[in-house]
């Protein structure tokens, strides 16, 4: 029933895009003259090229995500993005502009990410990179502080051993974009899945209190598996603190000691700059999710397939 009424909106949404082309977009006027002569108000069957409707502005999310950086990268790399603006403020800000944009049928270009729910939950894209600005397949690791497997070796192991698929984190991911609190779709997958949980602690002995902290940032998927790996480590027996922090400090903070450790380091692109930096500093566990992906990400009821479709704003 979705689909239908998409394909109907699809039609309304083309038509009204074409109305702005042909100049009833009053907004400052000014670069109304840039993309009327040669791409579109005449044209009644394509929507104009969204890229003035957007005002030339990608949705990011927080300043410090890779993601965000690669997509400065991208102005500065491809024409077709030049003078265009990366607008950041948070995942949570995306996510509701994503949905709203939706929900109208309206453009709209986001810093986007997978594993994420949005694809589960609306058609979407990403936008072909043929410059590679956004890297290829990712994968999630896990950076533990040094001497951390002295310290807490039961710890040490649950982290070392930590590994699911897309699917899982994905599951937790809807419930929790679907209002469900993080630590309850945490526990609910953790119980839920008790084989899987059984793989990482198989052979780690209790623990009778002791104090773990683990930073993450507040990114849909880190949210979902920093809430898991916690809710595993209290069933253990730890007393779990997990504090939200920027990217960098996260990174920062693993390497000085000041936190224990984070499931949150996407290599070898997306963080690739940080890990340069803490490599030294930081005890790489490996991956515990393998086939991550970031890029630019559209709603698939929009014209354009590449970055290169796109138009510079001058
Ligand atoms: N993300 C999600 C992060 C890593 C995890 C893609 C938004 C980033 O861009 O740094």
């Amino acid at each position: 029933m979705f689909g239908l009424n998409l394909k109907r909106l699809g039609l309304a949404a083309g038509l009204s895009f074409t109305l702005v082309a042909a100049g009833c977009g009053s907004d400052e006027g000014s670069d109304s003259e840039n993309t009327g002569g040669d791409n579109g108000g005449e044209d009644t069957e394509q929507a104009a090229n969204p890229s003035e409707e957007l005002d030339y502005t990608i949705t990011g999310i927080e300043p410090g995500a890779g993601v965000v950086k690669s997509a400065e990268n991208a102005t500065e790399t491809y024409d077709s993005l030049a003078g265009w603006e990366v607008e950041t403020s948070s995942s949570g800000a995306m996510a509701t502009a994503l949905g709203e944009a939706y929900d109208n049928e309206e453009p709209i270009i986001v810093t986007g990410w997978t594993p994420h729910w949005k694809f589960a939950k609306y058609d979407l894209k990403y936008l072909e990179d043929p410059e590679g600005v956004f890297g290829e397949e990712e994968e999630i690791k896990t950076m533990v502080r040094q001497g951390l497997e002295e310290d807490m070796p039961e710890a040490y192991q649950i982290l070392d051993n930590f590994h699911w698929e897309t699917a899982d984190m994905e599951s937790v991911m809807l419930e929790v974009s679907d209002g469900t609190p993080a630590e309850e779709a945490a526990a609910t997958w953790v119980e839920e899945n008790s084989d899987k949980v059984a793989e990482w602690t198989d052979g780690v002995g209790e623990v009778d209190g002791q104090e773990i902290e683990l930073v993450y940032v507040e990114w849909d998927s880190e949210v979902a598996s920093t809430n898991v790996i916690a809710e595993v480590l209290r069933n253990q027996g730890f007393d779990v603190t997990i504090t939200p922090i920027d990217n960098a400090v996260m990174w920062q903070s693993v390497a000085n000691g000041d936190a224990d450790g984070m499931v949150a380091a996407w290599l070898p692109a997306t963080h690739g700059d940080l890990y340069e930096e803490y490599k030294d500093q930081v005890v790489d566990l490996g991956a515990n999710l393998e086939g991550a992906k970031i890029g630019l990400v559209v709603p698939e009821y929009m014209d354009v397939d590449s970055i290169e479709d796109l138009e510079p704003a001058e």
